[in-house]
């Protein structure tokens, strides 16, 4: 333990606490301190900030990612006589334009750009991706070196690329610890054995997640396989993917990520800005067509979950979650999207020609869709059942995991770290499900945050959630519930890999691990809370 998680520790009498009940370090936090706390600590910024809200909206068209191509083919390293795909994408730092009217903002992308290209293949297709880090020796954002895995003596710019939602053997999962330097880079085999989903690649270095996204470092990966393709949905130009984060940037351009002023630490617990990138352009517009469109949402933003609407009040539909297709299309007139999630909607435009509509967050606009006069002729289709899910059964469950959502705090109410389960990462490992077995993970969460949970490797369902009694659970560890468990929703009801585990609830979610024994992590992609320790290792072990 650090010098300073012990001074934590004992400023807040949760070392002892903690020995008599065995249930310490979990806090609760009141929206007033929450907020005071956010008034008092966070918007700490170095230099004077652009209000994006004054510029002009809807100047700029939504870019869309150029597709990467492979640069040959390689061996597989599991069938070595086998020719795979080989691509390689770098990390470097570029200039980007975010608007007409700010100035060219430093940032890091792939291939030369933020978001990354995207990555196209299919089911079952093996490949390569030599994950190049060419970024400079400086960081672009200041670090903060008491977080752990990010001390003094590592150097500031380290990177680590994960393929969110990637069923791969261990060693090609981008392990927090594994990270490069430099000038070095790291060659990962993704077998792609899974079916039809939207991934994404960022990166999941220790301790400096949340700087290294924050700094541009994601992209899009899809998986396309024949079933998808029987379905009819639309596609080439009526597929469009929407990635979306929220960033604040200096008078320059340049972008400012807060710190917190005391020492020792710079840490803030979350990162929040009114103005939203859209595939890296500010208030982006988009020409569509008064026909269905496909949108592949992606919410790579550090901390705000993004509750979209569109300005005419118009339903529309997810046809999709994390890891594929729903079983029917949800119709929704709003969809919540948090940080690791993604969601495949169909907004129909037919009917709207000529209309501007506007994507909206809340009171917030985010892009304009400028529907064209028409007409035109839709050949695509949204069937009415999509594909069969079939629902892991509560009774396959080996095991129920009880596993908190808590947090630290100092003397002044002000939230030092984040745990799960009351354990940091160098803890010994405590989750270890057998290969192939079926788990149940319920997800306690004692803090006033929706916390995004995040199990690499597998994909799950959600069973319930469900208000619970704190103060019962802190005495005796004992889970009464106060409220009715509440079913997923339909347009949760597909599978997933990353859950909104909402404040005072038990969440529980269904999984059998299937893939591969290794150790794998499992965390909160609220990226402050992932880089001060809510995220474990957890291993799937030989049965
Ligand atoms: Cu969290």
């Amino acid at each position: 333990m650090s010098l300073t998680r012990r001074k934590f520790l004992q400023n807040t009498g949760m070392v002892a606490a903690g020995l008599a009940t065995g249930q310490q370090h979990v806090s609760h936090l009141s929206h007033s301190l929450q907020s005071r706390f956010m008034q008092s600590k966070v918007n700490r910024y170095a230099t004077p900030l652009l209000d994006a809200q004054k510029l002009e909206k809807f100047v700029d068209a939504l870019p869309i990612p150029p597709v990467i191509q492979p640069r040959g083919k390689r061996s597989n390293p599991e069938r070595p006589s086998e020719q795979i795909p080989y691509y390689r994408l770098s990390m470097r730092q570029i200039t980007a334009k975010v608007h007409r009217d700010v100035k060219p903002t430093r940032c890091w992308g792939f291939e030369g750009t933020s978001p990354g290209p995207t990555l196209e293949t299919r089911s079952s297709q093996p490949l390569l991706v030599e994950w190049a880090n060419e970024l400079p020796k400086a960081h672009l954002l200041p670090v903060d070196y008491s977080i752990h895995g990010s001390e003094k003596d590592k150097p500031a710019v380290r990177a680590v690329t994960h393929l969110h939602g990637a069923k791969v053997p261990a060693k090609f999962d981008g392990y927090p610890e594994d990270w490069i330097v430099p000038g070095k880079s790291l060659l990962y085999y993704y077998p792609n054995q899974q079916e039809a989903a939207q991934l994404w690649y960022h990166d999941h270095t220790l301790g400096i997640t949340r700087l290294n996204l924050y700094a541009g470092l994601f992209g899009n990966y899809f998986v396309r396989d024949s079933f998808e393709d029987g379905l009819n949905l639309p596609k080439g130009k009526y597929e469009i993917p929407l990635t979306l984060c929220d960033r604040s940037f200096d008078l320059e351009g340049q972008l400012s990520y807060p710190i917190a002023p005391d020492p020792p630490t710079l840490w803030i617990p979350e990162f929040y800005a009114d103005a939203s990138l859209v595939n890296g352009k500010l208030f982006p517009y988009l020409e569509v067509e008064p026909r269905k469109y496909r949108f592949r949402l992606l919410n790579a933003a550090n901390a705000r979950i993004f509750r979209l609407a569109l300005s005419n009040g118009q339903e529309f539909y997810q046809i999709g979650t994390d890891l594929g297709l729903l079983a029917a299309p949800a119709p929704v007139k709003q969809v919540l999207i948090a940080p690791g999630e993604r969601a495949d909607l169909i907004i129909d435009f037919a009917g709207h020609a000529g209309e501007k509509i506007v994507l909206t967050h809340d009171p917030f606009e985010i892009m304009q869709f400028r529907v064209s006069k028409g007409p035109v002729s839709d050949t695509s289709n949204m069937p009415s059942t999509l594909r069969t899910i079939s629902r892991i059964r509560e009774s396959d469950g080996v095991s129920t995991r009880i596993l908190t959502l808590g947090q630290k705090l100092d003397d002044n109410n002000n939230p030092t770290l984040m745990l799960l389960n009351n354990a940091h990462w160098s803890d010994t490992v405590t989750e270890n499900p057998k290969l192939n077995s079926v788990e149940i993970w319920n997800l306690l969460n004692f803090t006033d945050d929706t916390h995004p949970i995040h199990l690499h490797m597998v994909r799950f369902q959600i069973l319930d959630r469900r208000a619970f009694e704190p103060e019962y659970y802190y005495q005796g560890g004992r889970i009464e519930y106060i409220g009715p468990a509440v079913p997923a929703p339909p347009n949760e009801a597909g599978w997933k890999d990353t859950v909104q585990a909402n404040s005072g609830a038990a969440t529980r979610i269904i999984t059998k691990f299937a893939g591969y024994t290794g150790r794998y992590v499992w965390h909160c992609h609220i990226l402050e809370h992932e880089d001060n320790e809510m995220m474990r290792p957890y291993d799937v072990i030989a049965p």
